[in-house]
């Protein structure tokens, strides 16, 4: 695989001083709501932000296929199965997406995948926690599909081009993910008492871990000043984070469930749910490597990449066989 950059590639040293003239520019342009597309001129480090989070959110999506392909064969019924299949596949596609768009900032999606394998890219904590039952699948679906939404419909104004077009088919499928997530809940809820239990403990275990989705408090948000002033961002963290929460609230309420929240309460004279302390010591943890699933996690994804070794050497050589072909066939017409 080739890199499809057109910028300069990423050294990395740091960017030496740039011009004035240019910056200014640059954010002029910004601040006009154009795009900034792969062969404008861009500050150094509006490029590696936009690779930094651009590939974090591929490996997001590549990695999030295993919690959930873990239920591919018990689905409940074989609706349940082909639509959980589907959605595992719209996660793999939106993965080849962002690479792709990654790609156009200089890097190759083979070494931001041999990033992901060292350890040394993230992706989302969410998908370092197990999905025990059925219902997780629900509750998957409904809060971090739900989540994923809320953070993604801003990114399809993003002010770099390839990102931005890539997350309007992204947020399309997310929203189908999440109704899908959603109605699996419905349906456990109007069930038995048990699908009901079964429902109340995926929302206790999964509603925690999707606040922390959004990221760090603003306070104590590393990017968010950068992405904010260069429109990668439209919203901080917090602010993301409590629309989430305003909009899952009453469709939690709806389905008959207690969220695990004993200080949730509405705000009459803001309108918003007012929420408790999230337990930022067990987001870093999870970050630093020590959650639930991360080790397992990381080690199916470097089996799956060692088991896809002869898939790549394949498709190179048929791609090869295919040039020389063409190229015989130019030969004789001539
Ligand atoms: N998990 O300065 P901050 C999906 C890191 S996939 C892990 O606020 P930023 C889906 C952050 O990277 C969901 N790390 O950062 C897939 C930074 O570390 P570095 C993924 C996190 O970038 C399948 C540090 O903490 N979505 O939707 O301004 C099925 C400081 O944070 C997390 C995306 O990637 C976290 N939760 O804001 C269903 C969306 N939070 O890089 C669904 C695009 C923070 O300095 N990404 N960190 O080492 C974003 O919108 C932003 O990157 C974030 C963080 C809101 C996640």
């Amino acid at each position: 695989m080739y890199t499809q950059g057109l910028n300069v590639k990423d050294t990395g040293h740091p960017a030496a001083a740039e011009d004035p003239a240019k910056l200014a520019r640059f954010q002029a342009k910004i601040d006009a709501e154009d795009k900034i597309e792969p062969n404008d001129w861009m500050p150094e480090a509006y490029r590696r932000t936009l690779v930094r989070q651009i590939s974090q959110h591929a490996h997001s999506e590549i990695i999030g296929m295993q919690p959930e392909g873990n239920w591919l064969a018990r689905a409940p019924s074989l609706r349940r199965k082909v639509a959980l299949l589907a959605k595992v596949q719209d996660e793999a596609g939106h993965g080849l997406y962002l690479y792709a768009a990654a790609e156009t900032l200089g890097l190759s999606r083979e070494e931001m995948v041999a990033q992901l394998l060292a350890g040394k890219a993230k992706y989302s904590s969410i998908f370092n926690y197990p999905t025990l039952s059925w219902a997780d699948i629900g509750a998957v679906g409904w809060l971090v599909d739900g989540a994923a939404i809320m953070n993604q419909i801003p990114l399809c104004r993003c002010s770099y081009g390839p990102y931005a077009r890539a997350m309007i088919r992204i947020c399309k499928e997310e929203s189908f993910h999440q109704r899908q997530g959603y109605e699996i809940m419905l349906t456990l809820c109007r069930g038995s008492a048990a699908q009901k239990a079964m429902a109340q403990d995926a929302l206790s275990r999964w509603w925690w871990p999707s606040l922390m989705m959004f990221g760090p408090s603003d306070k104590e948000s590393l990017h968010s000043a950068d992405t904010m002033k260069w429109k990668i961002k439209r919203f901080s963290n917090d602010d993301l984070r409590q629309k989430f929460i305003d909009a899952t609230v009453p469709q939690g309420h709806y389905l008959g469930l207690t969220f695990p929240d004993p200080d949730l309460k509405r705000d009459e004279a803001s309108g918003h749910w007012r929420f408790g302390e999230i337990d930022w010591s067990e987001f870093k943890r999870v970050l630093a490597g020590d959650g639930p699933c991360n080790r397992q996690r990381m080690a199916v994804r470097g089996q799956a990449h060692e088991d896809g070794v002869w898939v790549r050497e394949a498709a190179l050589a048929h791609a090869r066989k295919r040039a020389e072909r063409a190229a015989a066939a130019k030969i004789a017409a001539e």
